[in-house]
């Protein structure tokens, strides 16, 4: 029986035991203060607003028992998997694989790297590590997935337009029904959260729906007191 959360550009209709939370990249080099993404310049405090409704989102899937995956963005310590045109763009004088703030920059292993402590993932909870900016690119993530019967995603994450965005539309062009939580992504850029946004339910929710985590955790709520 399928529950229903308030979203645009309708209704968003699924059921509890084929919907996955996917938390994109809630990585320290993006979020905190003093990481790779503060020291391009970038104000960090417009990303860490999806904190505390991410948390809440997480907790409610949890306790529903949900399936949880979290991916970070990064690469291995030899760089072998980093290609380089993602090396050289941005003409940056530290970027990915260099030194930064909190270790190399976007390498596996590094501090930097970790998701936040403030979501952390819980022992089972299947972490992605992926080298382009989609989830689904050059990872198991479908597999895992499709092994667990999924066939819808509430997205959570950063940032909106760019690894949020294009995870989900990987994800719609392999048959998934998308949730975009609007509180719970964040972009560096006001405008591009909103046209991100945008972009994902216009057309009749071409690549998705969007929602706001109360809607979605009440309608999560009902499948508690059926
Ligand atoms: N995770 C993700 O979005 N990676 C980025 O590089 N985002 C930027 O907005 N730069």
């Amino acid at each position: 029986m399928a529950l229903v959360a308030k979203a645009e550009p309708y209704e968003f209709a699924f059921d509890a035991r084929t919907t996955a939370l996917v938390i994109i990249d809630m990585q320290r080099d993006f979020v905190d203060p003093g990481g790779f993404g503060e020291a391009l310049g970038n104000d960090v405090s417009l990303l860490r607003k999806a904190i505390p409704p991410t948390r809440r989102v997480l907790a409610a899937c949890r306790q529903a028992r949900l399936p949880i995956i979290h991916t970070r963005e990064g690469h291995r310590p030899d760089l072998s998997d980093l290609p380089p045109a993602k090396k050289t763009r941005g003409r940056l004088k530290a970027g990915i694989g260099d030194k930064g703030p909190m270790g190399r920059i976007l390498v596996r292993g590094e501090y930097g790297h970790d998701i936040i402590d403030e979501l952390k993932p819980a022992p089972g909870e299947p972490v992605i590590d992926k080298p382009g900016k989609g989830a689904f690119y050059a990872t198991d993530l479908d597999a895992i997935l499709k092994s667990r019967g999924v066939r819808q995603l509430v997205v959570c994450g950063v940032t909106t337009e760019v690894c949020v965005n294009t995870t989900v539309r990987e994800a719609n062009d392999r048959g998934y029904d998308c949730l975009v939580l609007e509180d719970c992504v964040g972009s560096y850029f006001p405008e591009f959260q909103q046209a991100g946004l945008a972009m994902i339910k216009a057309q009749g929710g071409i690549f998705g729906w969007v929602g706001r985590s109360k809607d979605f955790i009440a309608a999560l709520g009902r499948k508690e007191r059926r």
